[in-house]
C-alpha cells in the first residue's frame, strides 16, 4: 500500500523571475518540514535544487528541479523551476506537473517580467494560481504598496491570506484563525474579503453567508477550491525565505488550501492526431490505468537518460510495464524514484500527484506520455507553447574529427531542452532564447561532453514567395537515340498568406496528365520549394494549380514530368513577381534607465521598430521591439557597451517580411555568383 493517497498529495512549481528567492524558499520548506537537517544557500551551494555546478558558478537556477517532503499527513512535491529569460523555456515545461503554480515575487523588485509571464502561462494552462511575496525581512520594502500593485496586474482576484506582522518578523494568518494585529490592513478586512470572493462561486453558500454573516472554514473547503479553479481566487502569502517567517503558515496553506490532484483543473490529454483528435481528461484515481506525462529529460554520462515525469492515473511500481507513447516495446520501471534535488530515492509506488524518476531508459523522450495499456496508445498532452528560439549561432569544431561527437553532444542538451534546436544545413546552427543560453550550452558542451566549438553568426534563414498570380508552362521533350521522354504541364500560381506554407492542387481534367504522373510533377516543383529561383532560398505560401498538360504514350516517363513540372513552377514564379522574406524577431531587452535613449536610437538605426516598455524592476526599463533579425549580428556586444555590460536581452520569432529592394539585389546577386562558380 502507498503511504499517500492522490487526496494527501500536493504539487507546487515555484515560478517568477530570476532572484525572487525561489530556490532559497525550497529550501527553507524543506529545512521547515525537517527534509533537510541545515539548509544551503544559493550564495555557498549546497542547496537541495541548485545542485549542477554550473547554478553554482551563474549563481542561478538553470534548470527545473523536483524535491519532495512531508508535512502532517501530506506529501508535497515541489518544483524550483529557473527565473532568467534564457532558461524560461524549463519552467514552462514544468507546469503540466503541478496543480499549483505558486508565483514568488520578490518584495524589493516588485512585479518583473518573467512575474508577468509566469502567471499567463499558469492561467493558460488553467492551474490554480497563488503569489508568495518574498523577503518581507528586507530593508526599503513598500508591503502595501506591492499588494496594490499586485491587484492593479493581475486583478482584485488576488487577495492576501496572511499578512506580515511585527515588521515582517512573522506572519498574522487571515483565513483560518484571523485574530491579532498586522504590520498594515486589517485582519478582519482581510478575512471578510477572502470570504466574500469564495462565496461568490456557491450561490446558496452566499445566501447562508448573507443571513448569518459568517460560514466555517470547512464550509467554505469546496467552494475555495472551485475558486482558485476557476481562477476567481489568486491567496497572497507573505514569507522570508531568509528567516524562515511564514514559512511554517505557507506548509498550513499547501496543505489545508491548495489543491490536491481531485481538486485542481484535471489536465487535458488528446486522444488521435491532428483535427482527429479527441480530448480525454486523465482521473487521479490510483487502481486505474497509468498515464504519465514526462516533462523533464536529463543525460548524464553516469546513471544515462533520465525521464522525470508526473503521474497523473494509476499506480507505478517496480512491476510495472510502461510503453513510451506509440512505441511498441515496453520497458519494466524496475527502479521507481522520488527525486530529492540530485538524489534518487527509490520508492515502492507513485500514484497520481506524484513526481517521480526512471533512468536508464534510453528511448524515453521530453512531453512522451507514458501508459501501461495500448488502449492508450496516441495519446499526448495539449501541446505546451514555447517560445521560438531565435538567437541562433553556427558551430564549428576547434579539432578536426570532433563533428560526430559535437553533433551527438549537441543532440542530446536539445533533447534536455524544448527551447534549444539544433538543424543540419550548409552549416550546423544552434538555436537558444539568449546569449546566457547560449553560452551555457558551450559551457555543458565543455564541462559533460568535452568537446570545443567555435561560433559565428549563421547565415540569415530568408525565404522567397511570390506576390500576384501567374501561370507557367513547360514542355519536356528529349528525343536520344530509342525511347524519347516526353511530358507538358500547364500550371498557375497564387500567393498564400504568411506563413500558410505550401499547397499543390490537381485540376488536371481527362487524364492529360495521367493520375501515376502526378506525383512526379508534384516532386518537381516541390524541388524548387528547396531553393526558389531569386536567391535559392526556401519559397514558401504559393499553392500551385495544375490544370492541363500532356502526355505521351509510349515516351511519358517520370523524369520527364519531374522536369516539366519544375520548370514549369519556375516560369510561373518569374512572372508573379517574387520577392524575398527576411525573419522579423521579437526582441525583450533589460537594461538600466538611463541607456534607454541609446538603446531605442541603435534599435531604429537597424530598421527596428520599439513596440512598448515596461518597468524592469528598479532603476531598469524592459524595453520590446521587433527588428529584423538580420540586423541583430552581434548584439550581444553593442547592448553590452551602450549599458556597461548590465543589458540583457531574449529573442524570439515574430514573423516573415519582404526586404527592402537593395537587400533583395545583394542577395540575388551573390546567388548568381555562386550558383556561377558552382557551374564552373
Ligand atoms: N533578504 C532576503 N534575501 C533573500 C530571501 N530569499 C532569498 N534571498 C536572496 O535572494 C537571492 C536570490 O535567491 P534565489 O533563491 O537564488 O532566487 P531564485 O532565482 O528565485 O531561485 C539570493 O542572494 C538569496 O540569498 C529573503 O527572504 N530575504
Ligand atoms: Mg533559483
Amino acid at each position: 500500500m502507498p503511504k499517500f493517497s492522490p487526496e494527501n498529495i500536493r504539487t507546487v512549481a515555484l515560478v517568477g523571475h530570476g532572484a525572487a528567492g525561489k530556490t532559497t524558499l525550497a529550501e527553507a520548506l524543506l529545512h521547515r518540514s525537517g527534509a533537510v537537517t541545515t539548509p544551503g544557500t544559493v550564495e555557498k551551494g549546497g542547496t537541495v535544487c541548485d545542485f549542477d555546478p554550473l547554478e553554482k558558478n551563474y549563481q542561478h537556477s538553470l534548470n527545473a528541479a523536483c524535491a519532495h517532503f512531508t508535512a502532517g499527513e501530506s506529501r508535497i512535491h515541489i518544483v524550483d523551476t529557473p527565473g532568467l529569460p534564457d532558461f524560461v523555456g524549463r519552467a514552462i515545461g514544468a507546469l503540466p506537473a503541478v496543480e499549483t503554480a505558486a508565483v514568488v515575487v520578490n518584495a524589493q523588485n516588485g512585479i518583473e517580467m518573467i512575474t508577468k509571464r509566469m502567471m499567463q502561462w499558469a492561467a493558460k494552462r488553467g492551474l490554480c494560481r497563488m503569489v508568495i511575496v518574498n523577503k518581507i525581512d528586507a530593508e526599503n520594502v513598500d508591503l502595501p504598496q506591492l499588494v496594490t500593485q499586485i491587484q492593479a496586474a493581475f486583478g482584485k482576484e488576488c487577495l492576501p491570506i496572511n499578512l506580515p506582522a511585527d515588521g515582517g518578523k512573522r506572519v498574522v494568518d487571515c483565513f483560518f484563525n484571523p485574530a491579532g494585529e498586522s504590520d498594515f490592513s486589517s485582519v478582519a478586512e482581510a478575512h471578510q474579503a477572502l470570504v466574500d470572493q469564495v462565496v461568490e462561486v456557491d450561490e446558496e453558500l452566499m445566501s447562508k453567508y448573507l443571513e448569518q454573516g459568517e460560514v466555517s472554514p470547512a464550509e467554505l473547503h469546496a467552494p475555495f477550491e472551485q475558486a482558485l479553479r476557476e481562477g476567481h481566487l489568486v491567496p497572497i502569502c507573505f514569507v522570508s525565505a531568509r528567516t524562515g517567517a511564514g514559512v511554517p503558515e505557507l506548509l498550513d496553506v499547501f496543505v489545508k488550501l491548495m489543491p490536491n490532484p481531485t481538486e485542481g483543473n484535471p489536465p487535458q490529454f488528446l486522444k488521435g492526431e491532428g483535427a482527429a483528435a479527441a480530448p480525454i481528461q486523465a482521473s487521479p484515481d490510483a487502481t486505474k490505468h497509468v498515464l504519465a506525462h514526462v516533462f523533464k529529460v536529463m543525460i548524464d554520462p553516469f546513471i544515462g537518460k533520465v525521464g522525470i515525469f508526473r503521474v497523473h492515473q494509476g499506480t507505478v511500481t517496480r512491476d510495472t510495464q510502461l510503453f513510451i507513447g506509440d512505441g511498441r516495446k515496453p520497458f519494466k520501471v524496475s527502479h521507481p524514484y522520488l527525486l530529492q534535488g540530485k538524489e534518487f530515492i527509490e520508492t515502492d509506488a507513485l500514484v497520481p500527484g506524484d513526481i517521480g524518476a526512471v533512468s536508464k531508459v534510453e528511448d524515453i523522450y521530453f512531453d512522451a506520455v507514458l501508459h501501461d495499456s495500448h488502449d492508450e496508445d496516441h495519446i499526448h498532452l495539449v501541446p505546451l507553447e514555447f517560445p521560438l528560439p531565435m538567437h541562433s549561432l553556427a558551430v564549428e569544431p576547434k579539432r578536426r574529427g570532433d563533428e560526430q561527437r559535437i553533433s551527438e553532444a549537441l543532440h542530446k542538451l536539445a533533447a534536455e531542452d524544448p527551447t534549444f534546436k539544433v538543424t543540419h544545413g550548409l552549416e550546423t546552427v544552434i538555436s537558444g532564447l539568449g546569449d546566457l543560453h547560449m553560452r551555457y550550452i558551450m559551457d555543458r558542451l565543455q564541462s559533460q561532453y568535452h568537446v570545443e566549438v567555435t561560433t559565428k553568426p549563421p547565415r540569415i534563414p530568408y525565404r522567397e514567395t511570390i506576390t500576384s498570380k501567374a501561370e507557367g508552362h513547360h514542355r519536356h521533350k528529349k528525343q536520344t537515340g530509342g525511347a524519347g521522354q516526353f511530358g507538358e504541364v500547364f500550371l498557375r500560381v497564387e500567393p498564400l498568406p504568411r506563413g500558410t506554407g505550401f499547397e499543390f492542387v490537381d485540376q488536371v481534367k481527362g487524364g492529360v496528365i495521367p493520375t501515376q504522373f502526378m506525383p512526379a510533377v508534384e516532386k518537381g516543383v516541390r524541388q524548387v520549394l528547396d531553393a526558389g529561383p531569386i536567391a535559392g532560398y526556401p519559397v514558401q505560401d504559393v499553392r500551385v494549380i495544375v490544370y492541363d498538360g500532356k502526355h505521351h504514350a509510349v515516351d511519358s516517363k517520370e523524369v520527364a514530368f519531374i522536369s516539366a513540372g519544375k520548370r514549369a513552377f519556375m516560369d510561373a514564379i518569374a512572372k508573379a513577381r517574387p520577392i524575398v522574406l527576411e525573419p522579423i524577431v521579437k526582441v525583450e531587452i533589460n537594461a538600466p534607465e538611463p541607456s534607454m535613449g541609446d538603446i531605442a536610437g541603435d534599435i531604429s538605426s537597424k530598421r527596428g521598430q520599439i513596440s512598448g516598455t515596461d518597468s524592469g524592476g528598479p532603476g531598469t526599463v524592459a524595453i520590446r521591439a521587433q527588428v529584423p533579425l538580420a540586423e541583430l549580428n552581434n548584439y550581444q556586444a553593442r547592448l553590452k557597451s551602450v549599458t556597461a555590460g548590465q543589458g540583457s536581452f531574449s529573442v524570439e520569432l515574430s514573423h516573415y517580411d519582404p526586404v527592402p529592394p537593395n537587400v533583395q539585389k545583394d542577395l540575388a546577386a551573390l546567388h548568381s555568383k555562386t550558383a556561377q562558380v558552382e557551374e564552373e
